[in-house]
């Protein structure tokens, strides 16, 4: 593409997936392979009027992306809005796509609109779905009403605000629902349309600690051996995916007491949906229960996204009162 005859400029990172996946040979399984290069060549020919300045960052299965990773994106991602381009796409795996968008719903603090996609299908599977997605993903983050409102997920030609995705289904093309209720977008005929704005708390700032964050999800009549590992595991911090409203069984309650003394312990629904309870219920293993054992209420947080906020406020060794800000402010 010819920069000085394109009407935008788009930062492309390609990261893998199953939208650069391929067999390496016949029969095998698909692994990433297709460069950022080969993906744009799929998705936008080149009459669109868009110059892209593409860079290949990893070529993984989102499944063994770590945090590193996602500061690696993060630097990129401000470089490119430094320079001035419009608008910057990021193509990953299905398989953690929610996590690096709440990562950077969290983080970002510019207007510079950044979109994240990848694929259901990979491209050697009939109604692959890659290509569009990514050429969804770039008129989404090209266009002037998507400035300004945070990071975004376009898939299957939903927009979805990236503090409030998730991934619900194994293999359905329309894998990806809001966790806020409805998608914010939809890209008709190629044209984007916004139908609401999203909300979302200030931007964080991460340090240069990487604290380890355990999640543990409670299941019926499940023994406290998990948590006690955790207890004695080298753990930064704890969320705890609680059933319902936010409860764990009675008898783990003095472990976790004992745990929520050493560490931050956060705590969020299994539903995966909805703000945790915080003055309801009065059981043994209650919400009041716990809060009174110093857990942290997630807000509307799922357990993922709660165990990306811990990251990121112990990597700059945040205390007490500023963790429990932040999920207030959620
Ligand atoms: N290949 C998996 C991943 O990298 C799934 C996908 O991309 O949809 O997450």
């Amino acid at each position: 593409m010819n920069v000085k005859t394109a009407h935008k400029t788009i930062g492309y990172l390609a990261t893998g997936g199953t939208i650069s996946s391929t067999p390496a040979s016949a029969g095998a399984g698909v692994t990433p392979s297709l460069t950022a290069e080969d993906l744009i060549a799929a998705a936008h020919p080149e009459t669109d009027g868009v110059a892209f300045v593409a860079e290949q960052i990893s070529q993984l299965a989102s499944s063994s992306f770590d945090f590193r990773l996602l500061r690696t994106l993060h630097g990129r991602v401000t470089h490119l809005a430094r320079e001035g381009v419009d608008g910057i796409v990021i193509t990953q795996g299905t398989d953690t796509l929610e996590e690096t968008a709440f990562f950077f719903n969290s983080v970002w603090d510019r207007t510079t609109p950044v979109v994240l996609t990848g694929a259901m299908r990979n491209p050697g599977e009939i109604g692959a779905d890659g290509a569009r997605n990514l050429r969804t993903a770039v008129a989404v983050a090209s266009d002037p009403a998507f400035v300004g409102l945070g990071p975004l997920v376009v898939m299957n030609d939903e927009v979805f605000a990236a503090g409030a995705v998730r991934k619900a289904h194994t293999s359905a093309v329309d894998a990806f629902v809001s966790t806020a209720g409805t998608a914010i977008g939809m890209v008709t005929e190629g044209t984007p349309r916004l139908f609401s704005t999203p909300r979302r708390s200030d931007p964080q700032r991460y340090g240069a600690g990487d604290p380890k964050v355990a999640l543990y999800r409670c299941s019926l009549g499940d023994s406290d051996d998990i948590l006690r590992m955790i207890e004695d595991g080298d753990f930064d911090g704890l969320v705890i995916e609680g059933f319902g409203g936010g409860h764990v069984p009675a008898w783990q309650m003095p472990t976790i007491e004992r745990i929520a003394g050493r560490m931050p312990v956060v705590l969020s629904s299994r539903t995966g949906q909805g703000s945790v309870l915080e003055r309801t219920y009065g059981f043994p293993g209650s919400e009041t229960d716990l809060r009174r054992h110093g857990l942290v209420p997630s807000g509307t947080l799922n357990g993922l996204q709660a165990r990306i906020l811990l990251w990121i406020l112990l990597s700059r060794s945040a205390g007490p009162q500023e963790i429990r800000e932040a999920y207030a402010a959620c």
